[in-house]
């Protein structure tokens, strides 16, 4: 049934919410819902996706950095345009959700098979894109898809190895991308009329709002730093407190450290939070010294000059208590996205989509990170937020209703519309 209320796009709702379902099975079945970039689950998605997309309507190609693009072309005898862009990502964190980033690739399916199957030929081509490996990866790098279009995938992240040795150009060659083809941007400047992404907030701002939309300002930078600590591996009963060189207690004054620094600088007046989330030891035995200890630590802010010093001021302030524990450490960057702006341009266009559909919208940051980051080198961008549950994301009890769904699709639609007119 496609509801045709009065005013209101002609969305399938049933059709979308079917989607979200048919794509959340494609998972590791014993830790739900994981569907990492380069897995198999993650190719199985892509060939259905795939599908989706021809079924929507459009043309369907895989492009040279993996990304899955779809494409209306532009009413014939339309002027040569570039294209307004959407779209978002499939994979997901380990036994992450069924919303983040999938609803943007999703709704954009549907914004696309509603243009098509209503006859709806717009100014500009319409494109929706699946943005490979949007979260941090196995081989540590996030975005992948989205680097690559904007030129900012370099040969030290395509020679990046997952744990099973794997270079990241390897993996991508096996999804189908030609990563020896990314010898500059993808895309240049000027070369997408508009990219609005529609994703959950992952935040509890607007569920305590109760307000449905939100348009995002600006989406922080994020910088991310591998540290090694090296101390010896002893037998933790005979090893005395003076001689031991336990590299997990480096690693703890690292991680707090990082974490009061955030604090101190939280709120002042820049958004700063940090972050470890991925550690491995060894040998990992409760009665063993650690002798060893690899950790990321991310930071994100909306001030580049904190992204800047954070890592490095961090590091410093550490050395006394690390050579106090006789443990060496050394730190080196991962990667690095810069804050960015969202435009007016797409702002406005957003909030007169809200008004023409009689949605209310606040502005507000985003914390998390996204594609739309790396699309901004090719033109302006925006985002809308839709509440989820609690605020809660990357992690399975993470939810939104088919209705909310409907309405940040709703609004996509008509972003869409209103910016093709300008
Ligand atoms: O980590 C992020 O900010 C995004 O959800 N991948
Ligand atoms: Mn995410
Ligand atoms: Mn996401
Ligand atoms: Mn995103």
């Amino acid at each position: 049934m496609t509801l045709h209320t009065t005013g209101l796009p002609p969305l399938n709702a049933e059709r979308l919410w079917r989607r979200i379902e048919t794509l959340s099975t494609f998972t590791l079945p014993d830790a739900p819902w994981t569907r990492r970039a380069f897995s198999p689950e993650f190719e199985q998605a892509r060939r259905w996706l795939a599908e989706e997309f021809s079924n929507a309507g459009m043309a369907v190609r895989l492009d040279e950095g993996g990304n899955l693009v779809g494409r209306l072309p532009a009413a014939a005898g339309a002027a040569p345009r570039a294209p307004i862009v959407t779209g978002s990502h499939c994979d997901t964190v380990m036994m992450g959700g069924r919303f983040d980033g999938i609803i943007g690739v999703l709704a954009g399916i549907e914004v696309a098979h509603t243009l098509h199957e209503n006859g709806i030929a717009l100014q500009h081509p319409f494109e929706v894109i699946d943005f490979l490996s949007e979260e941090p990866s196995d081989y540590g790098i996030s975005c992948i898809g989205s680097r690559a279009i904007s030129g900012k995938l370099g040969p030290d992240m395509l020679a990046a190895t997952n744990p099973q040795g794997e270079t990241l150009a390897q993996g991508m060659r096996r999804i189908g991308a030609r990563p020896e083809a990314l010898i500059g941007p993808l895309r240049g400047k000027g070369s997408t009329a508009a990219f609005v992404e529609l994703h959950i907030e992952q935040g509890p701002v607007l569920e305590r709002s109760q307000l449905p939309i939100g348009v995002v300002t600006n989406i922080v930078g994020i910088r991310r730093v591998a540290f090694t600590v090296r101390g010896q591996a002893d037998h933790a009963g005979t090893t005395p407190m003076d001689i031991r060189q336990d590299a997990l207690a480096g690693a703890a004054c690292i991680i707090g450290a990082a974490n009061r620094k955030a604090w101190a600088l939280a709120g002042q007046p820049h958004y700063v939070v940090a972050t470890v989330g991925r550690l491995s030891l060894t040998p990992n035995a409760s009665n063993a010294v650690p002798g060893l200890v690899e950790m990321t630590m991310e930071v994100r802010s909306d001030n580049a000059g904190v992204l800047a010093s954070f890592p490095e001021e961090l590091f410093a302030e550490v050395r006394p208590a690390l050579a106090g524990l006789r443990v060496q450490a050394d730190m080196h960057e991962v990667s690095r996205s810069q804050p960015t702006d969202c435009q007016e341009l797409v702002m406005q266009g957003i909030e007169q989509a809200c008004r023409q559909l009689g949605y209310a919208s606040m502005r507000m940051p985003s914390g998390a990170g996204h594609d739309a980051v790396y699309m901004a080198a090719t033109g302006p961008i925006g985002m809308i937020f839709i509440p989820c549950l609690q605020g809660r994301s990357h992690a399975p009890e993470e939810w939104i209703e088919p209705a909310q769904l409907l309405d940040g699709t709703r609004v996509l639609y008509q972003t869409v519309r209103v910016l093709d007119e300008q």
